[in-house]
């Protein structure tokens, strides 16, 4: 038996020496350590032996054994380690200097309309502002001269959220941090900002009202501001967005946060004014309202409005980008049909 066992060490070791890869060792362990392995077939004879050699033989099958297993598992470690970095070597890197094909995006309609409107305003001393998409009920309503249980509520279904917040409902909600970030004007310099955003309301959805659509919120204070800089700013913007004369009308609009308020319309440019599902059959649509801000949204900004006065303007932006591209359902604006979409470049 001793014999064989210093033939099966010479046999596993000239086997080793020709191993290359981790399945052809694991071939050569299941030679000598599997069931019907080399060394195993050793140890079935242990039990023909008498005691005394089943003793001394026993001692050297299991010395064998635990020696091919301990160089089994160094040589796969080994072995492992050399496929890694084969395979590393092997990789293809990253030619960052070949061209890419990849298609250019086009941006939104909204938001070319928007940065048009930036422009004017910019050139004309205005600062652009962003107001926050969740809002406090606060900044949404009360310092905008909505207190709680006030029926003006109602004319904003709102998104309420679980921690009592909401989504804002109109661009409005950013007045009060506007006024207090910047605060009274100074005499001659009044305090001109935009502030263009998202707004989310719980509406019934049809060719004119979406339940998530961008207003731009337009606001004038200072000592001396009075409703001819309000209509003068509003006739700039829509000359300058149409680039030609449209049709508006100007009517008494009611909003608790300005006195006087006003509703402005256009004449509906889908169809020319003679009624379509866009303007609801009236010829109009509500695009533009605005007014005076009222004294207690002033004082509630931390303006004393005995010695400022100010305008502010809400308009439907999305409506607007409508009526500029002759699109007649708003739901196009969020449907994500890129075809569509890219037809509008200016
Ligand atoms: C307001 O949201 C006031 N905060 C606007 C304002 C600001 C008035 C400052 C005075 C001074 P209104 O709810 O009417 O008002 O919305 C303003 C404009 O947003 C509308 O004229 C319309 O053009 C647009 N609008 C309102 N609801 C929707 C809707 N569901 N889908 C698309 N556009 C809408």
């Amino acid at each position: 038996m001793l014999e064989n066992l210093e033939k099966i060490k010479v046999r596993f070791q000239e086997e080793l020496n020709a191993v290359n890869s981790t399945e052809e060792l694991e071939k050569i362990r299941v030679s000598f350590l599997g069931k019907k392995g080399l060394v195993t077939d050793e140890l079935k004879n242990l039990r023909n032996l008498d005691a005394e050699a089943k003793k001394t033989a026993g001692m050297q099958v299991n010395l064998l054994k635990e020696e091919i297993e301990e160089v089994i598992v160094t040589y796969q470690k080994q072995l492992e380690e050399k496929e890694y970095q084969k395979q590393i070597e092997s990789t293809e890197r990253f030619d960052f200097s070949i061209p890419s094909s990849v298609e250019v995006g086009t941006l939104h309609p909204i938001t070319i309309v928007q940065k048009q409107i930036e422009d004017i305003f910019k050139t004309m001393g205005f600062i652009i502002e962003d107001g926050l998409e969740i809002q406090t009920e606060y900044n949404n309503f009360e310092a905008v001269n909505i207190p709680k249980n006030h029926p003006a509520r109602d004319m904003q279904d709102t998104y309420y959220l679980e921690n009592g917040q909401l989504l804002k409902t109109h661009t409005s909600a950013a007045q009060n941090t506007i006024m207090r970030k910047y605060g009274a004007p100074k005499p001659g310099e009044p305090l001109k900002v935009l502030f263009p955003g998202r707004c989310f309301r719980n509406e019934n959805i049809d060719a004119s009202h979406e339940n998530t659509f961008f207003q731009l919120e337009g606001m004038m204070i200072g000592d001396d501001i009075s409703i001819s800089n309000l209509i003068y700013f509003m006739k700039v913007l829509l000359t300058e967005v149409f680039q030609r004369d449209v049709k508006v009308r100007l009517r008494p609009g009611f909003f608790p946060f300005v006195e006087p308020g006003f509703e402005l319309d256009i004449n509906c440019l889908i169809c020319g004014g003679d009624g379509c599902p866009t303007c609801k059959q009236s010829g109009w649509l509500e695009l533009l309202p605005c007014g005076m801000i009222h004294p207690n949204v002033l004082r509630m900004g931390g303006i004393d409005p005995d010695k400022y006065t100010g305008f502010a303007f809400g308009l439907g932006l999305t409506r607007l980008a409508m009526m500029k591209y002759n699109i007649k359902d708003i739901r196009l604006f969020n449907s994500g049909n890129l075809k569509q979409l890219k037809q509008f470049t200016k």
